[in-house]
């Protein structure tokens, strides 16, 4: 009952009160910040990914409709990601003011609410599908304690009187001031010191992924890819590198966190319908086989008419059918009863193909080489799927653990539950890759050149029109093979003004790219290229 506030005039009471606003909002940004250091501290040595913004960041993704997340590619690109995380954070931010206001009137309850925060992590660390043990609360559930107890500690001392032989010194001010400029500065130091050793240390299970990968020795292919063609690759500036380096090539998934998965302690299973001798496979029964290196363009179904999210590249890996057929899967054609192939990652996408396309004579295989290198980790190390002539999100399964024969009518994968087509062969497209959208070139002769697409069909003439004027034929580079993309060059005789230019590509079964635009749901973009350009 000696509080110092009892005997203040209302006016005092005011000031009194808004300076614990004050400081209670401070107090709670500190507790939030030191909560997500704890945690994060605690997710570096345990497992990376069930850190509770990662957490709540995959919740949130798998539970975003497609269109929004169609849109945030679109906005963001490949930063959407990014654009995410820094949401969660100013959210984060925003609540952590707030639990911080009301511990300044509550102290009890201010702690509460962080540790229902806690709770609330821990539910989305341990239900995410990569979640293997209950450890995986242990980040949010020790940020959340760190938070709560630290928040309760700096409101104390934000409402404790100053020592007395201080207070009465009559200039000195009337609460522990600092007491609480000690243990937010103390709060401060450590959460940014642990933040920065969650950092660097990164967790043994990530040391021993990217060990594994550099212990990597890829065996020379039992059926090596024929030398691309000389002439596969225009030597016109700006267009698309015939094979993209894999440190440009497009790299779309759900993974908040890369998965680094050891290559010694990886297995594949496959087993389903149909299935009479299921196997588990390791890493080496994998490099022991015979392999196969071919030239594949991979294309994502988000992308747009125009869009980037292509590449080619020469994979190594294992013939997929064969593999299937020792387990006794037989595609449909053949009596066998699964239509479909389901295949699961580490991170728990899962991606559906036809059994018929995996087993029809293509290339489909488990990729564990790109461009000579291991795979990277951010594109499905130690081994992924391919299967030409397919949209990615339905062929392209990175950081594979299972794959399971079953039926299109029994199981939706992941992009379909999502509203996106059960099936999807990549559509022919075209793109203009240089002159760049407005760009400025003078009259005369100007190099028009890109790329064009239909995989496992071909590319046989890619056209080129000049504002409403005739269809040109452009010249095409050789093609590599019908699973790869093909470049192609048209010289304009360009005059003085502004000139849309328009590009269309025929596949290799005669048929001519659509002019009509749709957008990349359900089946993937159609519509002709067109760029703006100005000439004088
Ligand atoms: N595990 C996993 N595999 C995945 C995805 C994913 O989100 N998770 N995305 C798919 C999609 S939509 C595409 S287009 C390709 C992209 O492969 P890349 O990132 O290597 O270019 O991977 C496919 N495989
Ligand atoms: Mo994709």
């Amino acid at each position: 009952m000696s509080g110092a506030g009892e005997n203040r005039n209302p006016r005092e009471r005011r000031r009194v009160r808004r300076r614990l606003t004050y400081l209670g909002a401070l107090s709670g940004l500190l507790a939030g910040y030191a909560a997500l250091a704890a945690a994060a501290l605690v997710a570096s040595l345990t497992r990376p990914e069930a850190g509770p913004v990662i957490a709540v960041g995959g919740a949130a993704i798998d539970r975003t409709p497609g269109a929004v997340k169609d849109w945030a590619i679109r906005y963001f690109g490949t930063n959407d990601k990014l654009v995410l995380q820094f949401g969660i954070l100013v959210v984060l931010a925003l609540l952590a003011v707030i639990l911080g206001v009301v511990a300044s009137r509550r102290r009890r309850a201010g702690s509460a609410g962080v540790l229902l925060f806690g709770v609330i992590g821990a539910l989305a660390a341990t239900t995410r599908p990569d979640s293997t043990s209950p450890a995986d609360a242990l980040p949010s559930v020790i940020g959340a304690v760190v938070g709560a107890w630290l928040l309760y500690s700096l409101i104390g001392r934000a409402e404790a009187p100053a020592p007395v032989a201080l207070s009465e010194a009559g200039s000195a001010p009337d609460w522990d001031r600092r007491g609480f400029v000690t243990v937010a500065a103390a709060t401060a130091v450590v959460s940014t010191g642990a933040g920065l050793l969650a950092r660097t240390s990164g967790g043994t299970q990530d040391q021993n992924a990217v060990a594994s990968r550099s212990g990597v020795r890829l065996p020379a292919p039992k059926s090596p890819g024929r030398p691309t063609p000389a002439n596969a690759q225009l030597h016109v500036p700006g267009i698309s590198p015939f094979t993209t380096p894999n440190k440009d090539f497009y790299r779309i998934d759900t993974a908040l966190v890369v998965p680094m998965v050891d290559a010694a302690k990886w297995r594949l299973k496959i087993h389903g319908k149909g299935v009479t001798r299921p196997v588990t496979l390791t890493f080496d029964d994998l490099l022991r086989r015979p392999l196969v290196e071919r030239d594949i363009t991979l294309t994502c179904v988000s992308n747009e008419v125009g869009g980037p999210l292509l590449g080619n590249a020469r994979w190594l890996g294992v013939p997929l059918a064969d593999l299937l057929a020792e387990s006794g899967v037989r595609p449909p054609s053949k009596g066998g009863p699964a239509n479909q192939l389901v295949a699961r990652s580490v991170d728990g996408m899962t991606i559906g193909t036809p059994v018929e396309a995996v087993m029809d004579g293509r290339d489909a295989m488990l990729a564990l080489g790109m461009n000579g290198q291991p795979l990277p980790f951010k594109h499905g190390f130690p081994v992924r799927m391919l299967v030409p002539g397919l949209y990615g999100y339905v062929s392209a399964c990175k950081w594979i653990r299972d794959i399971e024969l079953t039926t299109f009518d029994a199981y939706d994968a992941y992009w379909v539950q999502r509203g996106w087509a059960q099936q999807a062969p990549v559509k022919t497209e075209s793109r203009i890759d240089t002159p760049k959208p407005f760009a400025s070139r003078k009259p005369g002769t100007v190099m028009v050149a890109g790329v064009a697409w239909a995989q496992h069909r071909g590319i046989e003439k890619v056209e080129v029109r000049v504002d409403d004027g005739p269809w040109r034929t452009a010249t095409l580079a050789a093609q590599d093979s019908r699973d790869t993309w093909r470049q192609w060059s048209y010289p304009w005789q360009a005059t003085s003004g502004r000139h849309h230019l328009t590009v269309r590509a025929t596949d290799g079964t005669g048929r001519t790219q659509p002019s009509k635009r749709t957008g990349p749901v359900p089946s993937g973009a159609t519509g002709w290229h067109s760029i703006l350009v100005e000439v004088g």
